[in-house]
């Protein structure tokens, strides 16, 4: 019964596939993030096997966090928003089960915070994905930072920061920041089912205790400051400078079409 999602399991694996509909582009709102975050805490009591991301869109995936939540936002709605946002990196990033996106369109930003955050990715060919928060003048939280060195290396973490950098699907693959190409959706599904049969034999509590090994420590480290990370946060987005900068992003987005 949700508004932005569609639910459905794989009769062949249990695995539930995640289906974000929000158009036109999947904005990552206060309400898709909520019912993201609801979801993500079923699966997890319900033991669910695993899960797969993926969008109704045949072009974008999600063009990541709503710029109308940051233009001009009223205080107490933006707490709401940044804690949903938190509450769903930190059980996706952390979620017990595996998890795979079928990444079928764009993915800038907060699309791709959310596909690093699952264990594996499969990209459609000929899309772009990256955080390319300095190109709107904004600063990627230490978190996102976090999530793509878990992914990529130090080197290409910096690059691609400092320069807000959208890769395409094949360079995306080259640096590993997706793990396999896909031809169309119906492949990116197909692939993305295949990775859970590399668990078929892996006894799960093995599985969960090495995925914690590695990103608890960066959930520790969030759940520690959350509140500090929504008042930065406020106080950086509210700075003149950077609403200017989203007021000038988003001309630039109406103005593509004319
Ligand atoms: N938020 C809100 N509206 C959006 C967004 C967005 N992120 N992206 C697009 N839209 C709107 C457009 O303005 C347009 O609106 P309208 O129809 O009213 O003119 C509509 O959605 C359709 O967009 P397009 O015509 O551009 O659709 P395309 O299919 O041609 O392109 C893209 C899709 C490639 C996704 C393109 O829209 C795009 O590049 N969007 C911007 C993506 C982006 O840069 N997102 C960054 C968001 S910031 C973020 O996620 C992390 C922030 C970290 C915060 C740190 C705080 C300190």
């Amino acid at each position: 019964n949700y508004k932005c999602l569609d639910l459905s399991v794989n009769d062949d694996n249990n695995v539930t596939t995640v289906t974000m509909k929000r158009p036109p582009v999947n904005g990552l709102n206060l309400e898709l993030l909520t019912e993201l975050s609801d979801v993500l805490t079923d699966l997890k009591k319900n033991k669910s096997p695993g899960m797969i991301l993926t969008s109704y869109s045949d072009k974008v995936f999600t063009a990541g966090l709503d710029i109308m939540e940051m233009h001009k936002p009223d205080p107490e709605r933006f707490k709401q928003f940044w804690c949903a946002l938190q509450d769903v990196w930190m059980k996706l990033y952390g979620s017990p089960f595996p998890t795979a996106a079928a990444i079928n369109g764009h993915s800038p930003a907060g699309g791709c915070l959310l596909s690093m955050c699952c264990e594996y990715r499969v990209m459609v060919k000929n899309f772009n994905i990256g955080l390319n928060e300095t190109q709107l003048g904004i600063v990627a939280p230490i978190w996102f930072i976090k999530t793509m060195l878990n992914t990529i290396s130090i080197r290409n973490t910096e690059l691609a920061l400092t320069t807000g950098r959208l890769f395409k699907t094949h360079e995306a693959l080259e640096i590993g920041l997706i793990d396999e190409m896909a031809t169309d959706k119906a492949d990116a599904l197909k692939k993305a089912n295949d990775f859970f049969k590399r668990f078929e034999m892996i006894p799960p509590i093995a599985r969960v205790y090495t995925k914690d090994s590695l990103r608890g420590s960066d959930i520790e480290d969030l759940k520690k400051n959350r509140e500090k990370d929504v008042q930065t946060t406020l106080s950086l987005i509210t700075q003149p400078k950077v609403q200017q900068g989203l007021e000038f992003y988003l001309a630039l987005l109406k103005n593509k079409k004319e």
